[in-house]
């Protein structure tokens, strides 16, 4: 495999080899990140690429484009059925272009958002002041309950009836519980706001009947099809049939041209994926397996944020350990254990340097880890954390990651 990428082009290709063997070596605990099938690969890497097709299914700005309509047509209606929807659009490049779709069809320039604070597990999307969301329009954000550091439904009424946002968004990248969105419903309703539920990190989960779907209750749905429900790198916007029209000329001609054909056919791929029995069983064991790392952490005095999870993932304050979360992201990756850096809630460091990391088990249950392997996986962690100023400790954890990963083998298929 890749032997006209390495003919052409030496440098790329080298990269790409070396990537490969990270992917297989390392433990990818990087929450939002997961292993493409080879199908899924194979639709993204196809001559799919090659093709214009602005506009939607048979209503088209270029001929030849049979074949591609098919695709969309399979992916609109897959992603429908999954998930419960009135309508599908499957052209965001990205879950930010699928964000920004929603937030320029349901609101003007300057109107009011209530959303998740970006400190407490809130996203770019959902009103940073350099992000365009928080430059075109007034965000509030609401955070968590100190004590329980879970979402706090009163409080968020309260914040909802004082600042009467036109939208509510519902939605985290670092947040480890079950969310309530018959709950944001009801609050969205009391003061007549529109509810957006962004659920990239949990859309497999929602997919699998895991995590409640918040696709009854919501006017908009966006997501991701990278993250735990493992398609391809991409967005899509999920609503009404009321706001399908809007949707779709937002997202061409308003935010983008011609669609990415050879990732809407992966995203085709991955929605016929999610539907099975097989896709069910991965993501119950997804949360088994962060289940088993949060408990074995806490038992190793790390700090698990509220208590637990229920989903995919897991936030960890490093405080008890004396470390940052800059310095155990670092200091892991020495160890071939890959994480991120993250606030905690209420965090008393910057965001550069936080108090905390940000787990995921999608990756690793992906290569058939189980709960056992998960004990191992915290014992690694530990003991890096433990052996921080000390290289030759690290690399021995990284033979022994090493050791764990091989037994787990990862695209055997594609070198
Ligand atoms: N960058 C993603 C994450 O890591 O959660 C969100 O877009």
């Amino acid at each position: 495999m890749l032997d006209n990428l390495r003919k052409t082009d030496l440098q790329v290709y080298k990269a790409v080899d070396a990537e490969i063997k990270r992917q297989r070596e390392n433990l990818e605990l990087i929450a939002s990140e997961n292993f493409a099938s080879l199908a899924i690969l194979e639709a993204q890497g196809s001559v799919l690429t090659n093709k214009y097709a602005e506009g939607y299914p048979l209503a088209r700005w270029y001929g030849g484009c049979d074949y591609v309509d098919r695709i969309e047509s399979l992916a609109i209606q897959r992603a429908k059925r999954l998930f419960g929807a009135e309508h599908a659009n499957v052209q965001a490049h990205s879950g930010t272009q699928a964000n920004m779709a929603v937030y320029f069809a349901s609101l003007n320039l300057g109107d009011k958002v209530l959303a998740m604070d970006l400190a407490c597990g809130g996203h770019l999307t959902h009103g940073h002041p350099h992000n365009f969301s928080g430059m075109f329009y007034r965000v509030f954000t609401y955070g968590l309950n100190r004590k329980t550091e879970r979402l706090d439904y009163d409080q968020i009424l309260y914040l909802a009836k004082k600042y009467k946002p036109k939208m509510i968004l519902a939605g985290a990248s670092a947040y480890p519980r079950i969310i309530d969105f018959k709950k944001f419903s009801e609050i969205a309703q009391k003061v007549g706001a529109l509810l957006f539920v962004d659920m990239a990190h949990i859309a497999g989960l929602v997919a699998a009947g895991i995590h409640p779907s918040p696709v009854p209750y919501a006017d908009f749905v966006s997501s991701t099809t990278h993250k735990t429900l493992r398609g391809p790198r991409g967005g899509f916007v999920l609503c009404k049939k009321q706001y399908a029209k809007k949707i779709d000329n937002l997202i061409f001609p308003g935010i983008q041209g011609g669609p990415l054909m050879h990732v809407i056919a992966a995203k085709a791929v991955v929605f016929k994926e999610a539907a099975t029995k097989r896709f069910k069983n991965y993501q119950t064991q997804i949360v088994k397996n962060a289940q088993a790392l949060a408990s074995a952490l806490e038992k190793k005095n790390f700090r698990i944020i509220s208590g637990g999870t229920d989903t995919h993932l897991i936030l960890v304050d490093l405080t008890p350990k004396g470390i940052t979360g800059r310095e155990a992201a670092w200091v892991l990756e020495q160890a071939g254990i890959t994480v991120n850096k993250n606030l905690i809630p209420f965090d008393k460091h910057s965001p550069v340097v936080t108090s905390g990391i940000r787990l995921g088990t999608a990756a690793v249950t992906s290569r058939g880890m189980k709960e056992q392997q998960m004990y191992l996986v915290a014992h690694f962690i530990d003991k890096a954390i433990e052996n921080k100023d000390n290289p030759k400790e690290l690399e021995k954890i990284k033979k022994e990651v090493i050791l764990l990963t091989k037994s787990f083998p990862l695209y055997n298929e594609i070198l």
